[in-house]
């Protein structure tokens, strides 16, 4: 059966677990504490990286989501989460990319300052804030009117790497239903699936494990 290394709070590892679940994939979880579990001599054998999250099928061993990703959809093609047709395709990875590379990291010196954490000049944030604006923007022009999904009907992986992403940026009040309507309409149609519910986090259990996010984000400083 097949492993994953994840921790429920970790965004990287959800759209892992989203597809798996998605796909009716059955594995075995296997959560780590990112306080520490993932420098143990064990873990960093898998990934010498010492990050969630982590595949492994038998003797394959599968480091970031994104090949993961992929590695899912090849060996369990149905349900599709890839479109074949060539614009469809090339949408679903732009918004992936976009997603990981633009958004992502423009979203930890925000994180930063909402748990207190000094350390981001005010330039940063507001340099941060205004690449999140822009991402937020550049989706809502992509969704197009009357499709439910940015490659049309097909529920993709451009909704599972953005989608794990975009509905948390409520936290920082900036995701505005008004300015972004197609979004919002977009973020309510994912976070009403069972594979989002499923892997939805309790605000108990964040607020729990703050200490542990706070020192991922210094490390990334
Ligand atoms: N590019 C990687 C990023 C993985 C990543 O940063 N995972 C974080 C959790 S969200 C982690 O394991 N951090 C622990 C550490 O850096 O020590 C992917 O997409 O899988």
């Amino acid at each position: 059966m097949l492993k994953l290394y994840y921790t429920p709070l970790s965004l990287n590892a959800r759209r892992v677990w989203v597809a798996l679940l998605e796909k009716q994939i059955e594995f075995e979880a296997i959560e780590l504490n990112l306080d520490g579990d993932q420098f143990g001599s064990d873990f960093l054998a898998i990934n010498p990286f010492h990050r969630i999250p982590v595949l492994i099928d038998g003797d394959l061993t599968l480091l970031e989501s994104l090949a993961i990703l992929d590695y899912l959809e090849a060996k369990y093609p149905t349900p599709a989460l890839l479109p074949t047709e060539p614009k469809a395709l090339g949408i679903v990875r732009m918004v992936e990319m976009v997603a990981l590379n633009e958004l992502l990291p423009a979203t930890f010196p925000l994180t930063r300052q909402a748990l207190g954490v000094p350390g981001d000049t005010a330039e940063k944030l507001e340099l941060s804030k205004k690449q999140i604006l822009t991402v937020l923007g550049f989706f809502e022009e992509l969704l197009a009117d009357d499709v439910p999904y940015f490659a049309g009907e097909q529920f993709t992986l451009a909704e599972v790497v953005a989608g794990t992403l975009v509905p948390s940026l409520a936290m920082f009040g900036i995701l505005s239903v008004d300015e972004y309507p197609k979004l919002g309409a977009w973020c309510d149609r994912l976070v009403a699936r069972s594979s989002w519910q499923q892997t939805e986090v309790p605000q108990a259990e964040i607020a729990a494990k703050i200490p542990i996010i706070k020192d991922l984000l210094v490390a990334r400083l």
